[in-house]
């Protein structure tokens, strides 16, 4: 078996090396945990099990270095897919993070319907389904991700009609009524998109739900337990939570990096509490309900004041959009208001960085931070709640977990609250913060069971086995 993965980038990271362009492979979760599945494969079947991912590789490549570029991806697994910037520019900050992204997430009013965008959507659908046609073999098996590509699996169904194809969308979504607000024929092609997969996975039922429900409604096709009859093919529609790369949170790293990071922070945060926030730049990300809910407890708990420190880490992401800029600029006039206000000279409320950090200082900061604050007003999954959880070694710490994120549906132990209510945030660190050791431990210890028993890898084996699984038996779902 071959596993051609589809996503809009590849996990790779372009870096210039004597005046050269060097791809490295990014360590991020999907990447390690599908090779440990196929490597867990190789070994358990002696057979030859192999991936290759298509996508774009994260830069404008001129015409003439194309081909190099092709060259040395090949032992990186990666196909590459060119787009230019003006396609990128309509395709990407457009139609995906200009009316995808918040329209699913529940911000209807940071739409903005444009018929370039779709257009331009259309075209790049097109051009990853060529892509995959110039690399694809007999006996692949293809798994599209995302929310960049729904057009792509019914693209591919025209040209594949034996190949198993699957899709998984990242990303919530959103219920009926969000969902027709897309201009109609964009709605019902997108759908169309989707079901040219023999399998479409979500993180949790209520999304596999609503999208059942649009289904239904808007193109007329019912479904028995999620199978529909979908013009000549079946279609599974599943739930599969993502996991986490369980032991790589967990275990401790050897190099000297990761003890720096830990000996520092220890120092800087000697006599304090922590609370740590971690995100993307996002409005669906709650930062600053967040920061408003960290300034009324301080406010209502003045005995916290120089006690408990803040630190927020911010990942620049989708600098382009409009949105996020003015986003930026109110969460720093949030903190500076904050630290302005309850700072003293000794003692600074929020520590705030707005950069990526290395793993190594990511995961020192999950070790060293007494609560996670987690509080997205709508969220897909979230993995930092899970790598959290994970990284707790010594099993303290608590969790304080949005409702609206998938992930809430796995951690029930952790203190869950709704993100919109400010009260109830400052009430949960109040009560984080407080909470006894024992408490803490039997809350993690079961969460770190659930996580460890469903991480990544699991994941990916589940999806991979149900779609080869559903090819096989090629059920006939009846007509309703
Ligand atoms: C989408 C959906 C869904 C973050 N900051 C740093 C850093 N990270 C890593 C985290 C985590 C990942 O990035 C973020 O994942 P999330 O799940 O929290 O959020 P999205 O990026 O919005 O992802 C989401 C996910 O897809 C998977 O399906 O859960 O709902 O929106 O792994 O650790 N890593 C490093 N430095 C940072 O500063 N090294």
């Amino acid at each position: 078996m071959r596993l051609l993965i589809v996503s809009n980038r590849l996990p790779l990271n372009g870096v210039q090396k004597d005046g050269k362009l060097h791809f490295e492979q990014s360590a991020g979760g999907l990447v390690s945990g599908l090779s440990s599945y196929l490597d867990s494969l190789k070994s358990s079947s002696a057979q030859d099990v192999e991936y290759v991912w298509i996508g774009w590789p994260g830069i404008t490549v001129q015409d003439k270095l194309q081909t190099e570029v092709k060259n040395v991806l090949v032992d990186l697994h990666a196909s590459p897919v060119f787009l230019s910037e003006k396609a990128m520019e309509k395709f990407y900050l457009g139609f995906c993070n200009k009316i995808i992204w918040p329209l699913f997430h529940y911000f209807p009013y940071n739409t903005i319907y444009d018929k370039d965008y779709w257009l331009q959507y259309q075209e790049v659908n097109k051009i990853f389904r060529d892509a995959v046609l110039e690399v694809i073999k007999p006996g692949d098996v293809i798994w599209v991700h995302d929310y960049h590509l729904m057009l792509l699996p019914a693209l591919l169904r025209e040209k594949l009609p034996q190949t198993p194809i699957g899709f998984f969308l990242h990303i919530p979504f959103p219920a009926f009524e969000l969902y027709r607000l897309l201009p109609t024929a964009w709605g019902q092609e997108i759908l169309r998109g989707l079901l040219g997969a023999n399998l479409i996975g979500f993180h949790t039922q209520e999304y596999a739900q609503y999208f059942l429900r649009s289904v239904q409604r808007i193109l007329g096709y019912g479904h028995r337990l999620g199978h529909i009859l979908f013009q000549s093919h079946a279609v599974k529609v599943d739930t599969f939570p993502m996991g986490i790369d369980y032991q790589r949170y967990h275990s401790t790293p050897t190099g000297s990096e990761f003890g720096q990071n830990l000996n520092e922070l220890e120092q800087l945060l000697d006599g304090y509490k922590a609370v740590l926030s971690v995100d993307r730049l996002d409005y669906s990300k709650g930062i600053s309900h967040r920061l408003q809910g960290y300034k009324l407890f301080l406010e209502d708990n003045p005995q916290w004041r120089e006690q408990v420190v803040l630190l927020m880490i911010v990942v620049p992401s989708r600098i382009g959009v409009e949105h996020y800029q003015l986003m930026k600029r109110k969460i720093d006039e949030l903190v500076g208001e904050i630290n302005g206000r309850f700072g003293t000279l000794n003692w600074t409320p929020i520590i705030y960085q707005y950069k990526f950090l290395p793993l190594d200082s990511l995961l020192a900061m999950y070790r060293q931070s007494d609560v996670a604050l987690i509080t997205p007003l709508r969220d897909g999954m979230n993995l930092v709640a899970k790598e959290y959880v994970a990284a707790r070694t010594d099993q303290t710490g608590v969790l304080i977990l949005s409702e609206m994120a998938g992930a809430a549906k796995e951690l029930g132990e952790a203190l869950i609250v709704n993100p919109n209510n400010i009260e109830a945030i400052a009430e949960a660190l109040q009560q984080a913060l407080t909470m006894p050791e024992t408490e803490q431990i039997r809350r993690n210890q079961v969460m770190q069971q659930r996580l460890k028993g469903n991480d990544v890898v699991r994941w990916s084996g589940n999806f991979i086995q149900k779609l080869l699984q559903l090819q096989k038996e090629q059920f006939r779902a009846l007509p309703l």
